[in-house]
């Protein structure tokens, strides 16, 4: 196997800033049916202490907009992505489960389907978990593009991407997606695109639209994008999908703040914060906000942050879509739907683009 690790100078590298973070070896193994899905030994971050300007300047400027927010790629750091691990074996996030099951019948059929060579390309491919999916079922995949805004958890686990698929060939990119992507050449024949976990619905319509466009640009005419897609529903399932009675989602949406107090130096009491997620219908999206429980001032390198008592950081959208709305936001970026694949309740879809 080969594997060569390419990075763009627009993603955020928590290897660069902030302190030691240690992930633990228990919280990081999944739960999976198959037990070879496991997350490699803890990793110890070593991080140096400087803060990092452009961050800073960012953050500075979404929190003194009229409604404060911040970027939700700030929820994924190893603490998030282990938070985020863990609300996938809830039952009440209904969105995991639903997609692995999909996805183990979309790998089926499209082993009939694709008779020539592939090259696979995801997109937040996370721990490369459910490319594994695709992987063991597809042998035709030649090389394997992951691409994250940290691939260290891809990196942890090549050695058992090595043991399990000896021919493939493994490129990870440290990228944000939302940000132009540069890839090397793709050069098999069938080219397809994953991007799982309804991370669509993370993205403004206007981002989505962009990003799209760029995965039909990168991949090229007559090019697949696997994609997994959360539906409309009852607000009272959306609700307990992100108000976990266990409190995880709280944690993960809390652990935004540390993860800046971390980058940026800032002094923000996660205590003085209450986790707050709700479905808005009007905009067909589940918000996550940070709700301030005092007037408080924070500080941000040198700056005070003003927050009245019951202020608010929005720190995630999740859009959720019917098939018409879906189909219509892929054609207006030159896409249109291959195949389909419905959960039984119709709570998550998954759907095989191709381009027009
Ligand atoms: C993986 C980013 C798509 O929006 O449902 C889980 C993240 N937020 N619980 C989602 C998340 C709250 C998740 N995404």
């Amino acid at each position: 196997m080969k594997v060569k690790v390419l990075t763009q100078p627009d993603s955020y590298s928590e290897d660069n800033y902030g302190k030691k973070a240690q992930l633990t070896p228990a919280s990081l193994s999944i739960d999976m049916t198959d037990s070879s899905f496991h997350l490699a030994s803890p990793s110890t971050i070593d991080l140096n202490q400087q803060p990092n300007q452009q961050i800073i300047n960012e953050i500075l400027h979404t929190l003194t907009l009229p409604q404060k927010e911040l970027n939700s790629k700030y929820l994924y750091d190893s603490s998030g992505l282990d938070l985020f691990y863990r609300i996938c074996q809830l039952p009440e996030y209904y969105l995991y489960e639903q997609e692995t099951s999909l996805l183990a019948n979309a790998a089926q059929l499209l082993a009939g389907k694709f008779y020539s060579e592939i090259d696979l390309v995801e997109f937040g491919a996370g721990s490369a978990i459910k490319a594994q999916y695709l992987l063991d079922k597809l042998p035709r995949i030649k090389t394997y593009h992951p691409i994250d805004l940290i691939t260290a958890q891809i990196n942890a686990r090549l050695e058992t991407f090595t043991q399990r698929y000896p021919q493939l060939e493994i490129v990870p990119l440290e990228a944000d997606i939302t940000q132009k992507l540069k890839l090397p050449k793709l050069s098999h024949s069938i080219k397809l695109g994953l991007f799982t976990g309804s991370i669509i619905g993370n993205l403004s319509n206007s981002d989505a639209l962009d990003f799209l466009n760029q995965v039909r640009r990168i991949l090229g005419k007559g090019s697949y994008l696997l994609i997994g897609v959360d539906n409309k529903k009852p607000a009272s399932i959306l609700h307990l999908a992100y108000n976990d009675p266990n409190g995880l989602t709280q944690a993960f949406n809390l652990n935004i703040l540390t993860h800046l107090n971390r980058l940026t130096g800032s002094d923000f009491d996660i205590t003085q914060f209450e986790h707050y997620a709700f479905y808005n219908p009007e905009r067909s999206r589940v918000e996550m906000h940070l709700v301030s429980r005092c007037e408080q001032v924070v500080n941000i390198d040198g700056h005070n942050i003003y927050f009245a008592e019951g202020e608010s950081i929005h720190t995630e959208n999740a859009y959720k879509f019917t098939k018409q709305t879906f189909s219509h936001l892929a054609a207006k970026a030159g896409w249109q739907i291959n195949e389909s694949w419905h959960s039984d309740n119709s709570h998550y879809s998954l759907y095989l683009l191709v381009t027009k």
